[in-house]
């Protein structure tokens, strides 16, 4: 009896400490798109695409208009934003092949260890593309160092990209589905005896390659990288954003009663597009357009099952993209030619892997029903200082160096004082944003890549007035020498020591 009264107690106090620690805890989720630009948002301005979820979050909530992205590709993007750390300081944070080991050291501080330490539970959905295992992945075994290691209790991703081996579903480091009898192979060097790919097997496909992805073919796409087996666990790409949505709103259900830090990677628009047939042909724009609304979909999902919950009016939500638009990224799916009067960058020149404004600037929005008044702010923000200010918000203490900057009261649209600079990359190299100019140091190159976008590369440097000039159309730096010099020596000073990536 005594034992029982003593647990009944015991029980009482657990409860009134979580009431304590827990209730007023805000939940977090971040929902990051893949390859999303700035002008690919109806809130942003288009006119030739209807984004009606992601437009409620914008327009209910903060939309930025100098939200940014580390860099103008994902994984340095992405490790930027779960350590908080500049990604060019780290020599590895470049694209991922889908066997790199975990790029995030086991020992440093990320954004989800913080948000454990503050009594969260932790996932990650969706793509990773931070690398995964030693480097010497057996995929039928449980692959470790992972998003566990890093600080997500729960994860179900991808390993890198939908248009790289392996094309599985790996949750919780053991991949979902898999047959044992079936061993799953993967090599980014030699293919398999016998396997088709691409060149030897064109017929397979449905799908065609403009550049680079030849190599293994599965459901009818070839990709990067060379697979053999674990035929049992491939994906269907038709349906992962069903599968995906359907697990997060998975794991909200199951943690709706406990803080919970959500981190969930879209894989649209990315290549390969290949929407579900519910979205095929519903934008007019071909299969980049339509996965595109098939994301918009995948966010409205979660958000309706957040007020279904009654947890909308406590969680705080970011959308944003890990870089910016690209039409032609490898594949022959008629992006180039269905996108019509549509502008994926806006009103920003470049994209996807370049150092103009639309290789980092992307559609960048904070929404906390009830708790954040609608505006559009136009601070120097970046997913970078996610963590710094979530650490603010939730009273986490945040010990160490990080690059990380508390800008909270900007991103919940209290004041509009963001950064005041931030450096940027792409390629491994670097330029600097401050106030409202624009600094491209000097960098040989080629103007474009394979992809058509414009890369940034200008051999006198460049200095762009945004105020006056948002496209990026006039290089003052010859006119305003001054300036140019002062920010490159700013710039300098920030980036001493690094040597651009190779
Ligand atoms: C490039 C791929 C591109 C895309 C990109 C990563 C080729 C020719 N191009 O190497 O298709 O996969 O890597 O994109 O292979 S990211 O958004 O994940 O950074
Ligand atoms: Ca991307």
């Amino acid at each position: 009896m005594k034992s029982k009264v003593l647990y009944f107690s015991a029980s009482l106090l657990a409860l009134n400490a979580f009431a304590v620690t827990g209730k007023n805890k805000p939940n977090i989720v971040i929902i990051l798109a893949d390859d999303l630009g700035y002008g690919d948002v109806s809130a942003y301005g288009c006119k030739t695409i209807h984004t009606p979820n992601l437009d409620k979050l914008a327009n209910e909530g903060v939309r930025f208009t100098q939200g940014y992205a580390t860099s103008a590709t994902s994984t340095p993007s992405r490790y930027g934003m779960l350590t908080g750390m500049y990604p060019w300081k780290n020599k590895d944070a470049k694209i991922l092949p889908g066997d790199a080991p975990l790029l995030i050291s086991e020992k440093q501080y990320t954004l989800p260890k913080m948000m454990q330490d503050a009594g969260y539970v932790t996932a990650a959905i969706g793509k990773w593309h931070l690398g995964m295992g030693d480097g010497n992945v057996n995929w039928n075994k449980t692959v470790k160092p992972g998003a566990k290691e890093i600080g997500f209790d729960y994860s179900n991703l991808i390993a890198a990209t939908n248009d790289r081996t392996p094309t599985v579903y790996v949750e919780n480091g053991k991949v979902v589905g898999l047959d044992p009898n079936d061993p799953l192979e993967v090599s980014y060097k030699d293919n398999f005896p016998c396997e088709p790919t691409a060149l030897t097997h064109p017929e397979m496909l449905k799908m065609h390659w403009s550049h680079g992805h030849n190599q293994s073919i599965h459901n009818g796409i070839p990709r990067i990288g060379y697979q053999k087996g674990g035929k049992s666990a491939l994906w269907v790409d038709e349906d992962m954003a069903d599968y995906f949505t359907g697990i997060a709103k998975k794991f909200l259900t199951e943690n709706k009663n406990k803080p919970f830090f959500m981190y969930f990677g879209l894989h649209q628009p990315h290549v390969p597009r290949a929407p579900h047939s519910r979205f095929v042909g519903s934008s007019g724009m071909g299969p980049r357009g339509d996965a595109i609304l098939e994301a918009d979909w995948s966010v409205g999902e979660i958000i309706n099952h957040l007020e279904k919950l009654g947890l909308l009016e406590n969680t705080l939500v970011v959308f944003s993209s890990d870089n910016g638009p690209v039409l032609n990224d490898g594949y022959n799916d008629q992006a180039v030619e269905l996108v019509g009067d549509h502008k994926p960058a806006g009103p920003l020149r470049g994209g996807k892997y370049s150092l103009f404004e639309a290789g980092t600037r992307i559609p960048f929005v904070v929404y906390w029903k009830g708790k954040v008044k609608p505006m559009v702010s136009d601070a120097l923000v970046c997913q970078l200082d996610f963590m710094a200010s979530i650490a603010a918000l939730i009273k986490q203490p945040l010990k160490g160096d990080f690059d990380s900057q508390n800008i909270l009261p900007a991103l919940l649209g209290k004041n509009k004082n963001g950064r005041t600079d931030l450096v940027i990359e792409a390629n491994g190299k670097l330029a600097y944003r401050a106030g409202n100019w624009a600094l491209i140091p000097p960098y040989k190159g080629p103007k474009r890549n394979l992809t058509g976008n414009e890369l940034g590369n200008l051999a006198e440097g460049g200095l762009y007035d945004l105020k006056a000039d948002l496209g990026q159309q006039h290089n003052v730096s010859s006119k305003n020498r001054k300036k140019y010099e002062k920010m490159y020596k700013r710039f300098l000073g920030i980036t001493k020591g690094y040597t651009e990536l190779k």
